[in-house]
């Protein structure tokens, strides 16, 4: 068992676009707009010599306890909950707001080791930045730029000190003799909902909404002695006649649901990953 890193934070402060840099991959979809991560989304980061880590993303906390928000932030704290470590991530061009204020609150009530990561210090004065947190009272704070990269080799060095040997996660392992499952469909179908029974909890959102799901989220399942990996994938939307601003198709997938590549659309510069 691994140790089990939380990325947390309000929306649309580059948690995904960090989870890529840790991960080295392009497993989670990052787009310019607050909202896009809604499930938890698992990783394994490599980077510190002999010892791995587990890395989940997470939805950004909004402050909004009903609909889709609120089962966002609900999965973003089961997350945090479960977590050895979690990685409060704050924008350091927009400074603290409110609701980094009681995101706060609710993990100082959490009382797990917490490291307050001050992301897109690239092009700004990074100790500015840091000074505008310095009231949070923490005292493992440091400046990166997920984006660009910068900063993650101290990152890792202050995860490094603060996670413990073994830990709670359980890593998609690489056994070739898994069964590997895609749910593919039209948005709105029952994929989630579907893979939710299977797995007898409440693993993915399901929502009436249709686009619900959005990255491909991989689940690891044993039955009867055989071992499966459920793939849940976005809903497949048809592609938007004569092309460019249609804004009809969220991403495309191929037939196999292990890769999605991007489509044309509203979310055209998505990224997704294998599984
Ligand atoms: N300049 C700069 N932009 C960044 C950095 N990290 C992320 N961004 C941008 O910020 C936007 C949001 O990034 P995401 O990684 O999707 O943010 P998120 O916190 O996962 O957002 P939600 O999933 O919506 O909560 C994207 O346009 C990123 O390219 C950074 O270090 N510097
Ligand atoms: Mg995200």
């Amino acid at each position: 068992m691994l140790p089990l890193v939380a990325l947390v934070g309000r929306p649309n402060v580059g948690k995904s676009t960090l989870f890529n840099a840790l991960t080295r991959s392009r497993d989670a979809l990052v787009h310019d707009e607050p909202g896009v991560t809604r499930d938890r989304n698992y990783g394994v980061c490599r980077l510190l010599e002999g010892r791995p880590f587990v890395l989940v993303d997470t939805g950004g906390i909004a402050g909004e306890d009903e609909g889709l928000a609120g089962a966002t932030a609900r999965q973003s704290r089961a997350a945090a909950e479960e977590a050895d470590l979690v990685l409060f991530i704050v924008d350091g061009r927009e400074g603290a707001s409110a609701l980094d204020d009681d995101i706060l609150r609710w993990l100082r009530k959490l009382a797990k080791p917490t490291l307050l990561v001050v992301n897109k210090t690239d092009g700004i004065d990074a100790r500015a930045a840091l000074a505008e947190f310095a009231r949070y009272g923490l005292s493992d704070v440091l400046a990166v730029s997920s984006a660009h990269r910068t900063g993650i080799d101290v990152l890792l060095a202050r995860a490094a000190a603060l996670l413990p040997e073994t830990g709670s996660a359980e890593t998609l392992d690489d056994d070739p003799g898994r069964i590997r499952i895609a749910f593919v469909g039209r948005p709105n179908v029952g994929k989630s909902t579907l893979v939710n029974r299977i797995l007898g909890e409440e693993r993915m959102i399901a929502s009436e909404v249709p686009g619900t799901t959005r990255d491909s989220i991989a689940v690891d399942l044993e039955r009867d002695g055989r071992k499966y990996r459920l793939i849940d994938t976005a809903g497949l939307r048809r592609r938007a006649r004569g092309g460019g601003g249609g804004g009809e198709v969220l991403c495309r997938q191929d037939p196999a649901g292990h890769r999605a590549v991007p489509g044309r659309g509203a979310d055209a510069g998505c990224q997704r990953g294998r599984h």
